[in-house]
């Protein structure tokens, strides 16, 4: 009821890095699918880089509509390109939030072009915004897009979603420029991020980096603002998924297929999953010849050399286990380095006995949910999911497995393997009951922003409320601590 108003009166505004081709077969990535399927649900429009690189420091920007989709465009630079996206996002932020300060590259100097683009993207969008609106920013490359938007004079609701894990303060704080990162939150009304252990090293990081605190009134006052942190566990589209004619291990009764679908990424543990299933060959021989690991692995930021280092990794590990257990009519692992057409994902999630997630760590993980949602109810397929996904906080039920842990892996795929039906069956009806309620996380973003939104009355100028829980603040024991902040920050 409360969603269908909001509707009616407010245009929804999505940012974020890139803006995907409505009309493309495939299209790999999960920030790009969750803001497709939320926009089908609001009315608005959607932001960003068109994915070309042209060589204007004041491009135009292109507005084009595709059914009921809108989408507001702009090209990067080259510069913008390197510097921006693979440079300050993808080789700093990225792997500093998912916890690898060994790949991330501090001595670039990207900095400064990371918060040019963002200027950039603010120039162009702030001309757009009616005073209705309702602006979500997404993701890693655009921390300070809220800050740039209210320096030209936006005073709408805004809001942040993280899609990506939130690393441990002590990795964040390893951002030369992190103090920087914490005040460009305060510039938001609501920050989202996907799992509790997500707001607890967030709060963390906050009270480390700019001495934030939590306030009585469960809001995080930092660098003179005050604002709400929320848990938004990403969802799908579960009803897209369900509808697949296709029945399990259809295609080939001889082998059962597990299924891999992740971006090539260092974060998703492939190297990890290789090895598990190269081990349990060696340890049970019973198993050779009635399995096949499918593993599709679109590339990905194939100019950051931490990428072209994985690809390597996996083409020499697949060939390995290939040349020692492969016969002439069965090859182990069918490793697809190319992106598998939307169409088609869910017959093949439906068709494979198993479906295998092995990240390190991993903000949420839509292929674990698209997968449960795939499945027929009454001959379920079972999902291994590692314990470092976000959505391993709520699909208990999976097949739990650490994947730093080879025999953990082995001993997860041999338990999947063996599952009988009656306990496949228990545990895909939880699942399932989960999964299906996840397709709110729109919605429920949306409604906590328009909230968080309201409580503000203008920047520099506090409300009543804010003036109140300023007072409030001395009362407040300078080490609150993060357990509290969880129960009250729980949102969709
Ligand atoms: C980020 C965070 C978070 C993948 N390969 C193909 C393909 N995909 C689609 C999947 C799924 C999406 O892309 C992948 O989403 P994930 O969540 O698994 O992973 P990331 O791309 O790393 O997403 C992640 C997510 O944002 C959302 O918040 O969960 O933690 O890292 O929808 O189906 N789609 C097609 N062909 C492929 O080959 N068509």
């Amino acid at each position: 009821m409360a969603a269908r108003k909001e509707k009616a009166l407010s245009r929804l505004v999505m940012v974020s890095n890139r803006v995907i081709d409505f009309g493309a077969a495939s299209q790999a990535g999960g920030v790009s699918v969750a803001i497709y399927d939320a926009l089908a649900r609001h009315s608005g429009f959607w932001f960003g880089w068109n994915g070309q690189v042209e060589e204007t420091e004041t491009p135009e920007t292109v507005v084009s509509r595709d059914g009921n989709h809108t989408t507001a465009t702009i090209p990067l630079t080259a510069a913008d390109y390197n510097d921006f996206y693979l440079g300050y996002s993808n080789s700093v932020l990225w792997p500093v939030f998912h916890n690898r300060l060994d790949l991330a590259q501090f001595e670039a100097g990207y900095y400064s072009r990371y918060v040019a683009v963002n200027e950039k993207f603010a120039t162009h969008l702030a001309p757009l915004i009616e005073p209705d609106d309702v602006i979500w920013i997404h993701d890693y490359h655009l921390f300070p897009m809220a800050l740039e938007l209210r320096k030209r004079g936006i005073e709408n609701p805004i809001g942040f979603f993280l899609h990506i894990p939130v690393g441990p303060a002590q990795a964040l704080i390893a951002i030369p420029e992190h103090r920087e990162i914490a005040r460009a939150l305060g510039a938001y009304d609501l920050v989202g991020v996907q799992t509790h252990r997500d707001v607890r090293n967030l709060i963390d990081f906050l009270q480390q980096s700019v001495f934030g605190s939590l306030l009585p009134s469960g809001r995080i006052r930092a660098c003179d603002a005050e604002f709400d942190i929320g848990c938004f566990p990403v969802g799908i589209d579960s009803n897209y998924f369900a509808n697949s004619p296709i029945t399990q291990d259809g295609e080939n009764p001889e082998a059962s297929r597990i299924i891999g679908i992740d971006r090539l990424d260092y974060t998703k543990g492939l190297p990890q999953k290789f090895r598990a299933f190269g081990k349990l060959l060696e340890d049970c021989p019973e198993h050779r010849r009635r399995i096949v690991l499918s593993q599709f692995a679109p590339p990905t930021r194939e100019s950051v050399e931490a990428y072209a280092d994985i690809r390597s990794e996996l083409e020499s590990l697949s060939g390995a286990i290939n040349g020692r257990f492969g016969e002439l009519d069965w090859v182990p692992i069918n490793y697809i380095h190319r992106p598998i057409p939307r169409s088609e994902l869910r017959d093949v999630y439906r068709s494979s006995r198993i479906c295998w997630v092995t990240p390190l760590m991993d903000g949420m993980n839509l292929v674990s949910k698209e997968y449960v949602a795939s499945q027929d109810p009454k001959d379920p397929g079972v999902l291994i999911l590692s314990k470092f996904a976000g959505a391993a906080e709520q699909l208990r039920d999976a097949v739990l497995v650490n994947p730093y842990d080879p025999n953990d892996m082995v001993q997860g795929l041999r338990k999947a393997l063996e599952m009988p039906i009656d306990e496949r069956v228990a545990r895909h009806d939880k699942l399932a009951s989960i999964v299906c309620k996840s397709d709110a996380w729109g919605t429920s973003f949306f409604s906590a922003l328009v909230k968080a939104g309201k409580r503000r009355t203008g920047r520099g100028q506090p409300s009543a409320r804010v003036r109140a829980a300023m007072k409030r603040l001395d009362t407040v024991p300078k080490k609150a601590g993060p357990k509290k902040s969880v129960a009250a920050h729980v949102g969709g």
